[in-house]
């Protein structure tokens, strides 16, 4: 992982944001750069209002003086980290444990560009785990499903997310079908969101050694 490539790729996906825009703001690291830049751009006197994926981006934004909103039914730009992305831009999220909110802000998001550094490039997306946030009610059972599917199963030791939910990192085969695993995993009952994120993303910023690369889908 490299800071400067992340912060190389987050002031490429902020250049996009455009006044009157509503944003969404993505978790981690890399997004926390374009959570400072854009924050830079709005004490300029840019007029945005965002939506945060998580209470650390929430407290991030407000501190850097970006207005929020409740999540309306759409979003102009999302902007947001990833695991791993691929060419394809189908991209693992959910290494931080945010990924219930990202893919409700994404799948609100009229255009979500995933910024990240090299080292989250991949030729396909398998290697990561695969979060999968869950009821704790329903943990057991959840987690027996998944490995029904083919999964090594682990709880996410002392971490509970935002919304008080567990999370269960799956392993699966790299090669598996991740359109059908999708599928699978959204049907498990008490399975609340996972880190598959196969159609959502429209565009990637990836910097290599301080060289932006621009994927579009
Ligand atoms: C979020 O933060 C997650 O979906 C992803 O797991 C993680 C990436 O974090 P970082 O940018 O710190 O590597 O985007």
């Amino acid at each position: 992982m490299n800071e400067s490539d992340k912060r190389l790729a987050a002031l490429a996906a902020v250049e996009e944001v455009r006044a009157g825009m509503s944003v969404g703001l993505g978790t981690g690291s890399t997004a926390a750069f374009a959570i400072e830049a854009l924050g830079e751009r709005v004490r300029g006197g840019l007029a945005v209002q965002a939506v945060a994926t998580s209470l650390a981006t929430e407290a991030h934004a407000r501190a850097v003086g970006i207005a929020l909103i409740d999540l309306p039914a759409r979003i102009d730009l999302t902007i947001d980290g990833a695991d791993e992305i691929d060419g394809a831009l189908r991209a693992i999220k959910g290494a931080g444990g945010a990924m219930l909110r990202e893919k409700v802000v994404a799948a609100a998001s009229a255009r979500m560009v995933v910024i990240a550094d090299g080292s989250k490039r991949v030729a396909a997306i398998g290697a990561a785990k695969i979060p999968v946030e869950t009821l704790p009610f329903a943990r057991n059972f959840v987690a027996a499903r998944l490995e029904s599917l083919g999964a090594e199963v682990a709880l996410r030791a002392n971490f509970i997310t935002n919304q008080g939910n567990s999370v269960l990192d799956c392993r699966f085969a790299p090669d598996i079908d991740h359109r059908r695993l999708a599928a699978e995993i959204a049907a498990i009952p008490g399975a609340l969101g996972h880190g598959l994120f196969l159609t959502e993303v429209s565009a990637a910023y990836i910097a290599t050694n301080g060289v932006v690369t621009r994927l579009e889908r």
